[in-house]
């Protein structure tokens, strides 16, 4: 039997990955972060599965993660722990670089000292790209990083590069770009306007307010990238994946899209900082607030996987339409 541990089991994609390892007869050991209130509804549905451990972590704490990789050994480990949020990240650029660049780096440096040989995978992303260099992005396109995260990105990749070079280390990086679920936090955009589009429909809001919506973004399915994750350390060697559907659309395409799929008539009106979505009775349902503005943005992500189709056999299934079906679908039934 396997041992896997997951930094981040508590966040979307830790939630899936987990459950994928689960059914795939694995031990899992999963880093929960203490906070004053319980962070797990993501996972409570797994919490009896005699194969589950979490362990109270955090990946900036060099001894506590010293500790569980040493007592479990694990063959593989997934760093999915981060400060997620790219807005957030230029409000909290130390905290975000500590957690996403020298977080991972205590994963390195500690698999490194015990001399194991687990296979690691660190959480890239597609933000990396940033104010792009060619279209679509792919492994070899140079970075460009607009925003904290995005650096700090940068910085645990360009680490496992180096451990993988000089130390020998199975470290892997999927280069993801958005993937989205149910289970995406509500404050990033997908999962925002499935919410409050559901929460119109059911007469529960009135009107709500978006940033930029005119950017471009690569979505597609969270639980087929998590299969993605997994595929790339069964491999024999440690290599770096892109992980999208090569299809880019912008956020006003998925709000009409999202409306569309509910029903709700509607008119677009202005551009930019003006931009208007108004019901058939003449009342704004969606306006622009400049705070979800960000002081840098990165507007034209599209993502070539083909390397991943070539040698991982990977590819995405679920296009933008199931994806908005699959995400209204659940705020529909669960919006209070
Ligand atoms: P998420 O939902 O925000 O989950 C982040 C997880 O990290 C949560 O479990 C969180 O714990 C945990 N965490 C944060 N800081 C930590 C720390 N210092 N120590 C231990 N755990 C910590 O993110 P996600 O969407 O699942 O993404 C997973 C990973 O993929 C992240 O590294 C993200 O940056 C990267 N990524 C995501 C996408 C995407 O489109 N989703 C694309 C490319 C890359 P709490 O529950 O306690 O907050
Ligand atoms: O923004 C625009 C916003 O916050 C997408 C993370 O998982 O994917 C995610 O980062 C776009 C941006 O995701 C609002 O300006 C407009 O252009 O959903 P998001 P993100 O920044 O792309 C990457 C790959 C990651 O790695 C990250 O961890 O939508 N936008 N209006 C808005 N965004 C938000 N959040 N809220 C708005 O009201």
């Amino acid at each position: 039997m396997k041992t896997a541990l997951i930094t981040g089991i508590s966040g979307q994609d830790g939630s899936y990955l987990a459950e994928l390892l689960l059914e795939k007869n694995y031990k899992v050991i999963g880093l929960i972060r203490r906070s004053s209130n319980l962070t797990r509804s993501r996972i409570d549905h797994l919490r009896l599965n005699k194969n589950l451990t979490l362990k109270y972590g955090d990946i900036t704490d060099y001894s506590n993660l010293l500790n569980i990789i040493s007592d479990y050994k694990p063959n593989e480990i997934y760093n999915l722990a981060a400060q997620s949020h790219v807005h957030v990240s230029f409000e909290m650029p130390f905290y975000t670089s500590n957690t996403d660049s020298l977080g991972f780096l205590n994963i390195l440096d500690i698999v490194k000292f015990l001399k194991l040989d687990s296979k690691i995978y660190q959480a890239s992303t597609s933000e990396m790209f940033g104010k792009v260099h060619e279209i679509p992005q792919k492994e070899t396109t140079p970075f460009n990083p607009q925003s904290p995260y995005g650096f700090s990105k940068v910085f645990a990749h360009n680490a496992a590069k180096n451990y993988r070079e000089s130390y020998n280390i199975f470290a892997s990086c999927g280069i993801l770009f958005n993937h989205e679920s149910p289970r995406r936090a509500e404050n990033f955009i997908t999962r925002k306007i499935s919410l409050n589009v559901a929460r119109l429909k059911n007469n529960k809001i009135k009107k709500f307010s978006l940033g930029n919506v005119d950017a471009i973004r690569d979505w597609g399915y969270a639980p087929e990238y998590v299969y993605g994750m997994w595929l790339m350390l069964q491999q024999n060697k440690p290599d770096d994946f892109v992980l999208a559907t090569n299809i880019k659309h912008s956020v006003k395409y998925f709000l009409e899209k999202s409306l569309q799929y509910v029903g709700i008539e509607y008119e677009l009106v202005g551009e930019g900082f003006d931009f208007q979505v108004i019901s058939k009775n003449g009342n704004t349902i969606v306006d622009i607030d400049n705070k979800y503005y960000r002081p840098s943005e990165v507007d034209n992500l599209q993502g070539d996987y083909s390397k991943a189709k070539k040698i991982l056999k990977w590819e995405p299934k679920t296009n933008l339409d199931q994806l908005i079906k699959i995400m209204i679908d659940f705020d529909l039934e669960n919006t209070t």
